[in-house]
């Protein structure tokens, strides 16, 4: 991946850490405040009872992020002008300040997915018929480039599995393919041919379906600005950052092992699995460190970036050198 070196990023990007605490005083609020509303537990049908107003709330810039999740870290905040500024998003260019720069003009809405493959379900939704507001929770999670840098970003969104299972997968369905949208006239960067493009990646039905897998319409309590992934985009907080692919028109429950892009592109650097790994170097550099955003020393990096207690089982007996 083309990277920038931790020296190289401006002290202007380094929010101080007063401005960070307003902000998380500003994140509690929004918390708190949000309507503590019954998170429905089961769905007659696959479509959620339409709220008459989800759309506009969707649509609106303030989410009011349901409850706090168990699974959210309770360290301090990646400043919100950081999460939005530094990104990669290789439809809108390969420098980090291209995808808030060149993606002003992307239209996430209205916006549909096409669900498809190994389900009883198939079918193309609406963004407002997967996701309710009333559905929506608060997950603070670590990020993770491969690049070693990492950011804390309280995201707003719903867990993967439990939308996944109203699809109905079938028992071959062993694995779930994602792709983003594909609109070179909107997403200049998809005019050259840096990537394969559309961007595809997956999961193995396992991975999606564990708890800490979200998908994500916010952050800081915000509707997910274009640069960050909008209208909806996945979150699987003990992979390295590519995996959580963003602005995904369409989901396929397989029986194979679907191509991801930066596997296609680099097959010796980026495997299917991509877990968060210290002792896996990436081919040109080490992962044992990281530098947080903001931070001026590196930290050690964590095995599953620290989600270890969550995601170590599924990989038991497994060569993760092998399967990197
Ligand atoms: N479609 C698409 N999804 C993508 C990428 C991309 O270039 N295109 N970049 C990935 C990488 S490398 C990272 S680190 C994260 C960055 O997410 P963020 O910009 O919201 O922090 O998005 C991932 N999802
Ligand atoms: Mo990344």
């Amino acid at each position: 991946m083309l990277t920038r070196k931790p020296s190289a990023i401006k002290p202007s990007e380094i929010t101080p850490e007063s401005i960070y605490r307003q902000r998380r005083k500003f994140m509690q609020d929004v918390v708190s405040t949000g309507v503590a509303g019954a998170l429905v537990a089961s769905f007659p049908g696959l479509i959620l009872a339409k709220d008459k107003d989800s759309t506009a709330k969707l649509a609106g810039e303030n989410l009011s992020a349901i409850g706090k999740s168990p699974y959210s870290t309770g360290e301090p905040l990646t400043p919100f002008d950081d999460v939005t500024t530094y990104n990669n998003f290789y439809e809108f260019g390969t420098d980090k300040g291209d995808p808030v720069r060149y993606s002003g003009q992307f239209k996430p809405r209205p916006w549909s997915i096409a669900i498809e493959g190994e389900c009883a379900r198939p079918g193309v939704y609406d963004l407002e018929d997967f996701i309710a507001p009333h559905q929506l929770e608060d997950r603070i999670y670590r990020l993770r480039c491969v690049e070693a840098w990492s950011m804390v970003i309280p995201w707003v969104g719903i867990p993967l599995g439990d939308m996944l299972k109203r699809f109905e997968p079938t028992s071959r369905a062993r694995y779930v393919a994602f792709t983003t949208v594909y609109r070179p006239d909107e997403m200049p960067g998809q005019k050259r041919s840096v990537l394969q493009w559309p961007y595809v990646e997956g999961l193995r039905m396992d991975e999606a379906m564990n708890p800490l897998s979200i998908l994500s319409v916010g952050l800081y309590g915000k509707v997910l600005p274009n640069q960050n992934g909008a209208p909806i985009r996945l979150i699987v907080p003990w992979k390295y950052g590519y995996k959580s692919i963003k602005s995904i028109v369409k989901i396929v429950f397989t029986e194979k092992e679907p191509p991801t892009t930066w596997n296609i592109s680099a097959p010796g650097e980026y495997g299917f699995y991509s877990n968060v790994n210290p002792e896996v170097n990436h081919p040109r550099w080490s992962q044992r460190k990281e530098r947080r955003i903001g931070d001026f020393f590196k930290r050690e990096t964590l095995m599953f970036n620290g989600y270890a207690d969550q995601v170590a089982s599924l990989y038991a007996g497994m060569d993760l050198h092998k399967h990197f």
